[in-house]
């Protein structure tokens, strides 16, 4: 069996395993649920489950209960979605861009250069697109409960600063397991590798890829400044997250407890951005504090590049790109 088989197979087995000691958790006690983030306990994406927990103990007094387990501990993001639609993890964090692979319009949220600003964005997900894809989870056995804000992905590496995307030709750059960042990244002339997000540091150290992209608070907090000192600020794809629920779990609740759950994710969510927008300017300044080579290429040349994307999925999804575009 070749390694990274045995490696599937055992993290196969620690799932069941989790799955089994989380089910008995709840067992014991039918009250709690379980919320998961691949941050640790102090990214602002974990600290809005935090939130969301705070509200819901409040509001019931207690009567129905969260724990938030932070740092991937249930599994990489495509697992975790899995657990959740099974039943075995309540309510979930996670990137847009692996939800695709469950309810394909998701898509569309990773497009690079789609949404101009962060308002924009924020109008586009609070209003009748976003709410409307949020519902389209149910057919996927989830319910969605709201969208964080992730700020904008660039590159990095150990190689070189990217000032345009000639640059990245030969790079061997991590995406997310995301159909779309494959396609932008080769679009870009660099070779993508799908890897997990947990893996990322030690990929880059034995040399299997030479980057990734992510944000300035992931490239912070996972410490990958640390191996990759080149952070290139094209700002290629603003990829909201968003907080899911069971729909197992969901439809177990009576309809007073269902409002009360999506009130708390509603209310988490401006927390959630507050602290977003104030770590983001703080995540810039610690890495170029411990060294990071930081530039802004013009974004001209990697717009021009990745359009082609937008034939490839203008074909299935056009419309819901022109509304987006067409929104304030
Ligand atoms: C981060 C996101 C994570 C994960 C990660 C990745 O921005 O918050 O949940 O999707 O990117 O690149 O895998």
């Amino acid at each position: 069996m070749k390694l990274s088989n045995i490696l599937q197979l055992i993290l196969c087995i620690a799932l069941v395993a989790a799955g089994v000691a989380l089910s008995f958790e709840r067992r014991a006690d039918k009250r709690v649920l379980m919320a998961t983030d691949d941050h640790d306990i102090d990214y602002p994406t974990t600290q809005g489950l935090v939130k969301i927990k705070e509200i819901i103990e409040k509001r019931t007094n207690g009567r129905l209960r969260v724990i938030v387990r932070p740092g991937a501990q249930l599994g990489s993001e495509k697992e975790t979605i899995e657990l959740t639609q099974m039943g075995i993890i309540d309510i979930n964090r996670v990137s847009c861009s692996p939800m695709a692979e469950f309810a394909p319009e998701f898509a569309v949220y990773s497009l690079p250069f789609l949404f101009r600003t962060r308002e924009h964005q924020r109008h586009v997900l609070d209003g009748p697109i976003g709410r409307r894809l949020l519902g389209l989870l149910a057919q996927r056995r989830l319910i969605g409960l709201a969208y964080y804000d992730s700020g904008a992905r660039s590159f990095y590496n150990n190689k070189r600063p990217i000032n345009s995307p000639a640059d990245l030709k030969g790079l061997k750059i991590r995406v997310q397991k995301s159909e779309v960042m494959i396609d932008l990244v080769k679009a870009l002339g660099a070779s993508p590798d799908p890897i997990a997000f947990e893996e990322v540091y030690s990929s880059i150290q034995t040399g299997r890829i030479d980057g990734a992209e992510n944000n300035a608070p992931s490239y912070l907090t996972t410490s990958h400044f640390e191996v990759a000192k080149y952070y290139s600020l094209d700002e290629h794809a603003r990829v909201p997250e968003v907080v899911i629920m069971s729909k197992s779990t969901w439809d177990a609740l009576n309809a007073a407890d269902q409002k009360l759950i999506a009130g708390a994710a509603h209310d988490s969510q401006a927390y959630q951005i507050n602290l977003w927008i104030d770590f983001e300017v703080k995540a810039m300044k610690t890495v170029r504090a411990k060294g990071s080579k930081i530039n802004r290429p013009a974004p001209a040349l990697f717009e021009k590049m990745s359009r082609p994307l937008y034939d490839k999925y203008g074909a299935a999804f056009g419309n819901l790109i022109r509304k987006i575009r067409n929104t304030k």
